[in-house]
């Protein structure tokens, strides 16, 4: 028999939302320091230098879902995925984007699009993502991906935190999180409607937010290796950034007294 209080469609979402509330990596200390305007231009740049990774691993993971899934209605769904970030070859997306934002902050996009540098544990936690949606049930694959539900709140944040605290910040240099936040929802709606419609049972709830859960501790961990390597003192890993690879230019008069 089907326990309607445990099945609920809505108080299933309600759960899916909570998970977010709670765990979401708006509240890590090092997005609080990044938005408030407390990072030091080299903490900035090591941001963008380890991001740009999860950034690169995305249509590489939407890739692995689309290779999985016999549904063409749903492949036609989820491939704009692939297209936001890739974009055409003259034009580009997201990925181009996120490299304007790196020579915003003096960084050379060739080296940042190299990933050389990157922290090891952000790697293992962007890999693990990769993985975890080549290998799980479809429905765990798309929960996954509902951390988006809550990223237009960072992005917008972002983005007016950025603008009010860094000289590098301007429109072309943030145009990245501008455009997700018409991207972002759309992807959503999509997969949280396919989420809801088919965790039809007590366990596929659990599954899928577990995979919900697994995610946030996905984008948790990377800012967790973040802070441990760039805001602790003296605890940049081996063969990590060192601070001064792949900058273009020194900071300017004014980030100086950032
Ligand atoms: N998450 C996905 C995904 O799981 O498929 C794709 C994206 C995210 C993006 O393209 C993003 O820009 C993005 N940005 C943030 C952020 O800046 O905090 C978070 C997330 C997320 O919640 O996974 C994504």
């Amino acid at each position: 028999a089907v326990d309607k209080t445990t099945t609920d469609r809505e108080a299933f979402h309600a759960r899916l939302l909570e998970i977010g509330n709670q765990r979401y990596h708006d509240k890590h200390p090092f997005h609080v320091m990044l938005h408030g305007g407390r990072c030091t231009t080299t903490q900035v740049r090591a941001w963008v230098i380890n991001r740009y990774y999860y950034q690169s691993r995305i249509p590489m993971k939407d890739a692995a879902f689309l290779s999985r899934c016999d549904d063409p209605q749903m492949r036609r769904a989820w491939r704009s995925r692939i297209e936001d970030h890739d974009g055409g070859i003259d034009e580009g997306g997201g990925i181009r984007r996120w490299l304007r934002l790196a020579e915003a902050v003096g960084l050379d996009p060739g080296y940042v699009a190299s990933t050389g540098g990157v922290l090891p544990a952000t790697r293992f936690a962007v890999d693990a993502y990769v993985g975890f949606v080549r290998e799980r049930p479809l429905i765990e694959a798309v929960a996954s991906s509902l951390t988006e539900l809550f990223a237009p709140r960072i992005h917008s944040e972002r983005i007016t935190g950025l603008l009010e605290h860094y000289a590098f910040a301007d429109d072309a240099a943030l145009a990245y999180f501008r455009q997700r936040l018409t991207e972002a929802p759309r992807d959503v709606e999509f997969g949280l409607a396919f989420v809801l419609d088919h965790a039809d049972t007590r366990e596929k709830q659990d599954a899928a937010a577990a995979a919900l859960t697994f995610k946030t501790d996905v984008l948790w961990a990377q800012l967790d290796a973040l802070y441990s390597a760039y805001v602790v003192p003296g605890r940049i890993p081996p063969g990590a950034w060192d601070g001064r690879e792949g900058v273009v230019r020194e900071p300017t008069a004014k980030e100086a007294a950032e």
